[in-house]
């Protein structure tokens, strides 16, 4: 990809001199993460400290990536902005929309006649803008950014929440809404508040059953899914350089589960093999060249306390391997402590199905650490005794695996392949049975677990796990069984044990792959035409949303008050919703559908405040939208968990949801909603939540006014004629107090052309 090197080039001439500028403007010695991002500056040489977790600062990203679930909505709204070309390259992957449910070959046939529709879209907008669009069954975006796009030192935004992966190659690599990516490829600058910086020193040496996934997972119990919150993770230490480059990439994908903007590593002698085995050795000499640029200063490692706002440290020679779940990826048990769990809390120990894979876990090295699991089992005559999944992240690690012998392997223990492709992490899962809604215990190598995610079944226990763990339990079939110490009996009635998983970190012979799947765009795209069908119940053209009326909101009546965890996949579900994430009238039909509603403890069953009656989320929003009414939604903490689908902020900006009033935002969520010119707000005071009451209706003041800093004020006009007036926050600067006043950010943009 000679475009890559020319565009990588230009990014490491740039870094020597913006590096000492950074150095002499703050003053100190550097993180990673700052010299990143000071070399990524708009503004050109940095001259000033920016306050972390308060100062919106403009970079410039390298590349932009988007999977086919978020592109359509992204490339929707870029075809409105009025531009000829991507600004940056770009590339968009078909990864979401494959179902799994026999196989990889049959489910990826099935997928592309199903999608064709969006397929064609996204390939035809792909050619006339200058995109690269990899095709159904190139694989996962993660691990296709990984293995073709990501280079240490530079940065990328993604359509996905876990587009970090790419910190495991040292790359700032951010999850963001598809307006964000929109504004990339306008040429716009891209705006983030300057991230607080959590440092994690990782000694030692992994060894035994314990893999890179452990680190996450046990990260995952000390933050918690809010404790990354506006910070970027940065991994230093022996232990870090012990790692490889996939393994990183592990542990930054996941760094998504604790709200972390990103994650990242330094660039090691692990990247340079790294890019030499995927072949792009000359980005490693170019590293080379520049490579203390590339790692945080010394000063910094030696002293973390005084560069970080937070330092944790892990040893690795004493990590466990983990299990976290279920229902939340931070709920971590140390394997030692699993079975115990599994009793107490009443959890199903039987395990249904073990499935390995998708964008966390998948490299040549997870799968050959689970092959040699498998051949045991095979060997020592174990059957296995759960279902058992495969899914290779990319065609090149699918080839390579299958040429060196380990799909073989899998199918000998009963393990079913499936197509390179995201398939049951996001539900897209053809689970037999799912809809009885028993309950029952699933374990994967995925990253998020959050309940009806995998199979829409609100019962099943899904928990997270190395692949290593995963196969191990999925020989065994049963939650309880910790292999370090446990026998398990083989089909001859012996007592056999499992030896410690072993694998390569690259292939001996080289990466392999007949047809990667690739698509280069037209040089000219200006003849080529996008098609959408009016009739298409897949794909709609949007509607500009509509400015702001210039006044303050009176009268807004209580679509929901949401209580506990509200992640992305309450409030616009995947699944079999995935089938519209280009049509924005039909996909807002599952608009906050998870959420609990908190008057009745029950999903989906909000009162009409106009009939005094109850009815679906969708259907109540949409008589008040009839009737010209706007409404509010209310949240609990980290409301917006999750993903980065645009798709949860745009759908109540379009069914006439004025603001959401919630005790946090997740970072990408809030963002989104901005984007889309929806009020976003905080209580002041967090217990101001419990003044909410069903009946209320709602006036937001001080939107005439509305300023950087200043608070709004509420008043909740309460059912039996008493008030309340709180102080509610926000977090709008300048430029997005316009993007509200616009109607959406993409009104501002179509207006600058
Ligand atoms: C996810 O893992 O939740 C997803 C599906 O990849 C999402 C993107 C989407 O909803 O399309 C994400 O992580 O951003
Ligand atoms: Fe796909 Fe799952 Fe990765 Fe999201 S987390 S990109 S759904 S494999």
């Amino acid at each position: 990809m000679a475009f890559d090197i020319e565009m990588i080039k230009a990014v490491y001439e740039k870094y020597p001199s913006r590096i000492s500028a950074a150095r002499k403007a703050v003053g100190r010695s550097l993180t990673l993460t700052e010299k990143i991002l000071y070399a990524h500056l708009t503004q050109g040489e940095p001259s000033k400290a920016f306050e972390r977790g308060v100062s919106y600062v403009d970079f410039n990203p390298d590349r932009v990536a988007m999977q086919d679930a978020t592109a359509q909505m992204a490339l929707l709204q870029f075809m409105q902005a009025g531009r000829n070309q991507a600004a940056v390259p770009s590339t968009v992957h078909c990864d979401h929309l494959i179902q799994a449910e026999v196989g990889a070959t049959a489910d990826l046939n099935k997928a592309k006649d199903k999608n064709r529709e969006v397929y064609d879209f996204l390939s035809s907008v792909s050619n006339k803008y200058g995109i690269g669009f990899w095709k159904p069954g190139a694989g996962i975006i993660h691990q296709v950014v990984l293995e073709n796009y990501a280079f240490p030192g530079g940065m990328m935004i993604g359509t996905d929440s876990h587009t970090p992966n790419a910190g495991g190659l040292g790359m700032i690599a951010i999850g963001v809404g598809g307006a964000d990516a929109c504004d990339v490829m306008a040429g716009l600058p891209w705006e983030l508040k300057f991230p607080k910086l959590i440092g994690v020193k990782l000694t030692g040496k992994l060894s035994g059953w314990t893999s890179a996934k452990d680190v996450i997972l046990k990260v995952a119990g000390i933050l918690t899914v809010k404790g990354g919150t506006g910070a970027v993770v940065e991994y230093f230490g022996d232990g870090a350089r012990s790692l490889s480059a996939t393994g990183k990439g592990t542990i930054c994908n996941m760094g998504a589960e604790i709200g972390a903007t990103t994650s990242i590593f330094g660039y090691d002698q692990k990247s340079e093999a790294y890019l030499r085995g995927t072949e792009r050795g000359d980005m490693a000499d170019m590293a080379n060249e520049i490579k203390e640029h590339l790692t945080g200063d010394e000063e910094v490692y030696n002293h973390p306390e005084k560069y970080f706002d937070q330092v944790i440290e892990i040893n690795l020679s004493e990590l466990e391997p983990h299990i976290n779940g279920p229902f939340t990826p931070d709920l971590a048990w140390p394997l030692s402590k699993f079975a115990a769990a599994v009793r107490e809390n009443g959890w199903p120990a039987k395990l249904e199905v073990g499935l390995i894979g998708s964008c966390t876990n998948s490299s040549y090295e997870d799968i050959s650490r689970a092959a040699s699991l498998a051949k045991q089992a095979v060997d020592k005559k174990l059957i296995a005794k759960s279902e058992y999944t495969i899914t290779p992240g990319s065609e090149q690690v699918r080839y390579t695996v299958d040429r060196d012998g380990f799909l073989d392997i899998f199918g000998q223990m009963g393990g079913v392949v499936l197509a390179n492709a995201c398939g049951p992490c996001i539900g897209q899962w053809a689970r037999h049975g799912a809809e009885k809604q028993e309950k029952n215990s699933i374990i994967t190598s995925f990253n998020r677990n959050f309940a009806k995610r995998a199979d829409g079944n609100p019962n099943t226990h899904a928990f997270v796990a190395s692949p290593e763990i995963v196969t191990a339990l999925a020989i065994a079939g049963d939650l309880t069984f910790n292999p370090i110490k446990d026998t398990l009996t083989n089909e001859e009635g012996q007592q056999v044990k499992l030896e410690e998983p072993a694998g390569l970190e690259l292939p001996t012979k080289g990466f392999a792959v007949e047809d990667a799947g690739y698509q280069a765009p037209a040089t000219d795209g200006s003849k080529v035409e996008v098609i959408v069908d009016i009739k298409s119940e897949r794909l709609q053209l949007l509607e500009p949303f509509k400015a702001w009326e210039g006044t303050d909101l009176k009268g807004l009546k209580l679509l929901i008050k949401a209580k506990g965890k509200c992640t992305t996949d309450h409030i616009s579900m995947a699944g079999p919703w995935l089938r519209y994430r280009g049509h924005l009238d039909n996909i807002s039909n599952n608009m906050l559908i998870g959420a609990v509603n908190a008057y009745n403890g029950e999903t989906n069953k909000v009162k009409n405040q106009l009939s005094g009656e109850y009815g679906e989320v969708p259907a109540v929003q949409r008589q008040y939208k009839l009737h010209g009414v706007g409404s509010i939604v209310v949240g609990d903490e980290n409301y917006g968990e999750g993903s980065s689908r645009e798709h949860a902020a745009m759908e109540p900006r379009f069914l006439g949801v004025r603001a959401i009033l919630v005790k946090s935002f997740a970072r990408i969520h809030e963002t989104n909603l901005k984007k889309q010119g929806m009020l976003a707000l905080t209580f002041a005071n967090a217990s101001d939540y419990d003044l909410i009451q069903e009946d209320d209706s709602i006036d937001i003041n001080g939107l005439t006014s509305f300023r950087p800093g200043l608070p709004l004020s509420v008043v909740l006009n309460h059912a039996d004629g008493s008030k309340h007036e709180i102080q509610v926050n926000h977090t709008y600067n300048e430029g997005q107090i316009e993007w509200f006043k616009a109607g959406s950010a993409l009104n501002l943009i179509k207006a600058s052309v």
